[in-house]
C-alpha cells in the first residue's frame, strides 16, 4: 500500500509502525465539532460527486455511530524512540520455523499457478507468500472491525481526514462493484483481506490468481497471492534483483561514514538507517563483502540495525518495495527474510 495503513487489530504492526513515524498533527479540535451524523452528510455529498450509487452510500453509511475503541487504538500510536529497538529479537519472533513451514506449505500448495504469476508480474513468489504470512498469518486473522465504521470514525477524528474519507468513498465504490456490505471488516484502521489491503488500494490492484474473472482477496489465496504481485510491480519491483543479501564487513569497518546525505519525502526515520547508495562494485571495493548473489551493477545501501559485529545487509531498491507495503524496516527486514527461508 502505497500510504500508511495496513492496520489490524490483534498486532501492532504495519500501520502502527509507519504512524510511529510519520509525525502526526495535533488533534484538530475543530474537527470534532460538528457531529458525527453531519459530517456524514458531507462525505455523502463527496461521494456523490465521484459517482457513487445512492444505494451504496446509505448502505455503508447508514445507521454509523463513531468507535471509540478506534479512536483509542489510533491515539495510544506509540510514539517517536529515539533509539530504535534491536532487529534480531523481533526477526527471532517473526520469522521462526513455523511460520517458514506454514509458508513453504502455501507455497507447495499452489505451485501449479505460481510460475504464471511470477511471469506476469515479475515478482518471485516465496516473496508473496511471506507478505501474506506477515499481514495475515496465511489469511488465519483478518480482522473484524467494521470497515465502514472505522473509516468514518478516523476520517471525523479528523487528523488525517483526507486520507481516511477518500478510503470511506473507496469502500463505497467497493459495494457499487459488488463486494456485499456484510463482508467489509477488518483492521480498525480500514485494511482488508488476505493481504490486508486498504479499499483504494484493492480498487485498483486486487487481481485474479486463478482465472475465474473474481479478484477474492477475502478467502482466495490464488487472488491473494496475484494481487500481492500486482501492487509489488506497481510499486517498481525490479524482476531478477534480490531485496537484499548478508554482507560481510572488514573489520572496523566505518558503517557510520557512509550515512545517508539525503532526506526521504516520506518515512524519513526508516530511510535515514539506510547508507549512502553505492553500486554493490563500488562496495566491494570498500572491502564489503556480498554474501549472496548479486549483479555488480545493481545499487545499494548499506544496513547493520544493529551496529558493529551484529549482522550488515546490501539493500536494493526492492527492499523499498516492501517499505512501500509497509514502511517499518523490522517489517520489510522480516519479510525479505522469511521470504529467503522459503524459497530455500
Ligand atoms: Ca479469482
Amino acid at each position: 500500500m502505497t500510504l500508511p495503513p495496513k492496520l489490524k487489530a490483534p498486532r501492532l504492526s504495519l500501520l502502527a509502525v509507519c504512524l510511529a513515524i510519520i509525525p502526526l498533527p495535533p488533534m484538530q479540535a475543530d474537527a470534532q465539532q460538528e457531529s458525527f451524523s453531519a459530517y456524514l452528510q458531507i462525505v455523502a455529498v463527496h461521494a456523490r460527486t465521484q459517482g457513487v450509487s445512492e444505494a451504496a452510500i446509505a448502505g455503508v453509511l447508514g445507521g454509523l455511530t463513531p468507535n471509540q475503541r478506534v479512536i483509542e487504538l489510533d491515539t495510544a500510536q506509540p510514539g517517536s524512540q529515539n533509539t530504535p529497538p534491536a532487529l534480531a529479537p523481533y526477526i527471532a519472533q517473526h520469522v521462526d520455523g513455523s511460520i517458514v513451514g506454514r509458508g513453504r506449505a502455501r507455497h507447495a500448495g499452489l505451485s501449479s499457478i505460481l510460475p504464471q504469476i511470477e511471469r506476469r508480474y515479475g515478482v518471485p513468489a516465496p516473496m508473496l507468500f511471506a507478505i501474506w504470512g506477515h499481514e495475515t498469518n496465511f489469511g488465519s486473522y483478518t480482522g473484524d472491525f467494521d470497515l465502514a465504521r472505522s473509516l468514518a470514525t478516523l476520517a471525523w477524528e479528523g487528523r488525517r481526514r483526507a486520507l481516511f474519507e477518500g478510503e470511506l468513498i473507496a469502500l463505497m465504490k467497493m459495494v457499487d462493484r459488488g463486494i456485499p456490505r456484510a463482508q467489509l471488516k477488518g483492521s480498525w484502521a480500514g485494511a482488508f483481506g488476505y493481504p490486508q489491503f486498504l479499499p483504494s488500494v484493492y480498487l485498483r490492484l486486487a487481481a485474479d490468481g486463478d482465472g475465474d474473472a473474481k479478484s477474492d482477496i477475502f478467502a482466495n489465496p490464488a487472488d491473494t497471492i496475484a494481487s500481492i504481485a500486482n501492487y509489488f510491480r506497481d510499486a517498481g519491483w525490479r524482476p531478477g534483483q534480490p531485496w537484499g543479501v548478508r554482507a560481510a564487513l572488514p573489520s572496523g569497518f566505518d558503517v557510520p561514514a557512509y550515512a545517508t546525505k539525503l532526506s526521504a519525502p516520506s518515512c524519513g526515520r526508516v530511510h535515514a538507517r539506510h547508507s549512502q547508495w553505492k553500486t554493490v562494485s563500488e562496495w566491494r571495493s570498500l572491502g564489503v563483502s556480498p554474501l549472496a548473489p548479486i549483479a555488480s551493477d545493481v545499487l545499494a545501501s548499506l544496513f547493520q540495525p544493529d551496529g558493529p559485529g551484529t549482522p550488515a545487509y546490501l539493500l536494493t531498491g526492492n527492499y523499498r518495495v516492501i517499505l512501500q507495503y509497509n514502511c517499518s524496516n523490522y517489517y520489510a527486514m522480516s519479510v525479505g527474510l522469511l521470504a529467503d527461508e522459503i524459497a530455500r
